[in-house]
């Protein structure tokens, strides 16, 4: 398994639309594996395709211990409105309230190409609408107010000097087992 770059802010494929998957190939696999493991590395509880430089629709999610494969998703049902705090991979060390509707229903397809519903709140629900954006060409910065994005763009203007290129290298955790947990035997 690798580890993979996150690109961030200002790299041109976060606002780019990604494709729709239309064969689960060993590849892709191979891709989601890269991504849930470069996502706990990160701490994050979400990585979207664009974030790790690809053009795929996917995205992976890990909200209390509930790691997901979506591809393809679409909320097909939003209700109530919630505001919460969120940050981003793609733009470390910036934080902003946004505020999304509070429960979605999102029908997209799992990794054996079977179509799924997942009805959502909470943090999981804003996780998954956090990711679809990502697939969209979005990102939470969009949903500030011109003043918090004036200061969100300001504080990111002192952070993206450390990412030559729009690349967030991760250092690896040595004590990480680089094996599939079915291999480690
Ligand atoms: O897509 C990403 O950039 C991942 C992002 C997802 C996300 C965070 C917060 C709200 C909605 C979506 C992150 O995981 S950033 C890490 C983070 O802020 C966080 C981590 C654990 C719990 C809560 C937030
Ligand atoms: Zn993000």
């Amino acid at each position: 398994m690798s580890i993979l770059d996150i690109r961030v802010l200002g790299d041109p494929i976060l606002r780019e639309d990604t494709k729709p998957v239309t064969e689960i190939t060993d590849e892709l696999r191979a891709l989601v594996r890269n991504m849930f493991e470069t996502m706990y590395l990160a701490k994050g509880i979400g990585l979207a395709a664009p974030q790790v430089g690809r053009t795929e629709r996917l995205a992976v999610v890990d909200v209390d211990d509930n790691p997901l494969v979506i591809i393809n998703p679409e909320v097909v049902h939003a209700e109530g409105k919630e505001k919460g705090e969120e940050g981003c991979l793609s733009i470390p060390d910036v934080y902003g309230d946004v505020e999304r509707p509070a429960r979605v229903r999102v029908r997209a397809t799992d990794l054996d190409g079977k179509q799924i519903e997942l009805e959502a709140d909470g943090l999981f629900a804003r996780c998954l609408q956090h990711e679809i954006d990502h697939l969209h060409g979005k990102l939470f910065i969009d949903y500030l107010s011109v003043l918090k994005r004036r200061s969100a763009l300001s504080k990111w203007s002192k952070e993206k000097d450390k990412y030559p290129g729009f690349i967030r290298k991760l250092e690896d955790d040595p004590t990480r087992t680089h094996e599939h947990p079915d291999e480690e035997l």
